[in-house]
């Protein structure tokens, strides 16, 4: 069954090139693509997981300020009642901080997967293919790979 994906750029944030080259990758991939584009805010991201019955939302940001987009998300989306498998990634922080400092502050935050701006795109495939199919699994999740 084809899978639903929300995509989208948080805040005021207009890099655009990244959610581009995500979204035809996830659309080759097999994906049902529904791109929101830049400057997002949290509730478009929340409605649109809602309207399309999402399986997952990714959320990009690049210009330094997703700590702060970012807060309060998951209770947004705890609010709106739906279970979505959540991803962030991009240029996370300001400056060249430590990653896994980064990755952490946005898993404590919520979100299932972290991912910095070397991500090769076939990475989040791989990494949606493994949790979107093993949601019916707890024990085969516990024994996938891929590490974000
Ligand atoms: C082009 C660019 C711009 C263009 C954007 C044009 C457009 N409409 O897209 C312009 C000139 C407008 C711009 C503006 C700004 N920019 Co700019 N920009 C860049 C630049 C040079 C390239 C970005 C790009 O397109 N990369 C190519 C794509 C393919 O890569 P990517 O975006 O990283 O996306 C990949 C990965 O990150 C990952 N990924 C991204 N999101 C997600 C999400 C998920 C879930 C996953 C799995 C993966 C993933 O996969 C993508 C595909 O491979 C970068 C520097 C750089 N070399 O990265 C700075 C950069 C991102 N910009 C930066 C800044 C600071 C700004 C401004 C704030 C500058 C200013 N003071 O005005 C503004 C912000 C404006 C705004 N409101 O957003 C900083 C951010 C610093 C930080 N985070 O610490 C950077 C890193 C430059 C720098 N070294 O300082 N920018």
């Amino acid at each position: 069954m084809t899978k639903t994906v929300i995509l989208g750029v948080i805040g005021s944030d207009a890099h655009v090139v990244g959610i581009t080259i995500l979204e035809q990758a996830l659309e080759a991939a097999g994906f049902d693509v529904v791109n929101l584009g830049v400057q997002t805010s949290q509730e478009d991201f929340v409605e649109a997981a809602s309207a399309n019955d999402a399986e997952a939302v990714l959320v990009s940001s690049l210009y330094g300020h997703a700590k702060q987009d970012c807060e309060g998300f998951h209770q947004r989306i705890a609010d709106a009642d739906i279970d979505v498998t959540t991803y962030i990634g991009g240029n996370l922080a300001v400056g060249q901080d430590d990653f896994e400092e980064t990755r952490k502050f946005f898993r404590e935050l919520g979100f299932d997967r972290v991912f910095n701006s070397e991500t090769d795109p076939e990475d989040a495939i791989e990494a949606l293919r493994a949790d979107l199919d093993m949601r019916s699994s707890e024990s085969e999740q516990e024994s996938q790979t891929v590490s974000a």
